[in-house]
């Protein structure tokens, strides 16, 4: 074999190698109906990013908000809102939904 030819594959093969692993982001599916979150406790795992994909069923717009978690994101009646969190520390992480503070409540248990 070629000794360039050679190199090329040990290149290609180095690169593959060395090329950091791409894991999925976790999605996690939340829906907004009567001013409520379902589920109204998710649980996701420390240290990893996980995408919340929150699906308001209601007509009325909902702004989901957490202070632990630095977030706040308002998401249309009939839309769907993305809010990334993590990675986290394990702990309890509550939210709300600011529109509809009395009912629309529920946390994120890190573990
Ligand atoms: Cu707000």
């Amino acid at each position: 074999m070629q000794k360039t030819l050679l190199t090329a594959i040990l290149t290609v093969l180095t690169m593959f190698t060395f090329v950091p692993q791409s894991y999925a982001v976790e999605e996690i599916s939340l829906v907004i109906k009567d001013h409520k979150f379902i589920p109204d406790t998710v649980e996701i795992p420390a240290g990893q990013k996980v995408k919340l994909v929150i699906d308001n069923q209601d007509p009325t717009p909902e702004e989901f908000e957490s202070h632990e978690l630095n977030r706040e994101k308002i998401i249309k009646g009939g839309k769907q809102g993305i809010v990334f969190i993590g990675p986290l520390e394990p702990g309890t992480y509550p939210f709300f939904g600011e529109f509809n503070e009395d009912t629309a409540q529920g946390k994120v248990v890190v573990k």
